[in-house]
């Protein structure tokens, strides 16, 4: 596939000429995997940079549409100053971008479970009105109970059609991402 980093970056967003998807969650649940599996690219190996890691990361697929890498939930676990900035970035994009958002991907571990703050995330996505799938990552390593009882959970916050089951590792979920990203 296509695709270019475009730029890391606080507040000064690219244009709106092109939608964009955007991947949330917390930090480790498989956010730079996922987007590298689906580009078929190590691209955001580039968010592991320092730096980065704090910032949020556009992308460009295939000249058509922007994919948002955003710095993950555990980040907001840091001193009082960070964990307030994180929230005023992350407020901002969502507040400056939501009309421009095709969807937004909500990343839940397939071991551990839907946590609080995806909880909170996901009642706070219906609330601004922006389009969201959750996508149960690293479902290689969950045996088939683990698995079962995360669908149940996230089952319980939004029906099946809006459930995308992955692995990174074995390529697992590639199409139904892909055809979500760039679907008209
Ligand atoms: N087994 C397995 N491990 C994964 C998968 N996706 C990510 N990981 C591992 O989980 C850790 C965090 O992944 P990363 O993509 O950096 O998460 P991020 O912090 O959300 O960007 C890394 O050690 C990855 O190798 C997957 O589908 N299966
Ligand atoms: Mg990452």
């Amino acid at each position: 596939m296509k695709v270019r980093f475009v730029k890391s970056t606080f507040d000064d967003f690219p244009p709106q000429d092109k939608p964009e998807v955007v991947f949330v969650g917390r930090s480790n649940v498989g956010k730079s995997s996922l987007i590298n599996m689906v580009v078929g690219r190590n691209i955001a190996r580039v968010s592991k940079d320092p730096g980065r890691t704090r910032l949020i990361n556009y992308f460009l697929l295939e000249d058509e549409v922007y994919l948002v890498d955003v710095p993950g939930y555990g980040f907001a676990k840091g001193p009082k100053r960070e964990v307030n900035l994180w929230k005023k970035m992350m407020e901002n994009y969502f507040h400056k971008r939501k009309e421009n958002i095709k969807v937004c991907f909500l990343l839940v571990d397939a071991v551990v479970g839907p946590t609080e703050r995806d909880i909170q995330m996901i009642r706070w996505l219906e609330f601004i009105g922006v389009p969201f799938c959750v996508v149960i990552t690293k479902t290689d390593k969950a045996s088939q109970r683990e698995l079962s009882k995360t669908m149940k959970e996230v089952g319980k916050f939004v029906g099946k059609e809006a459930i995308i089951l992955t692995s990174a590792k074995e390529g697992k979920g590639k199409k139904e991402i892909l055809s979500r990203i760039l679907e008209r």
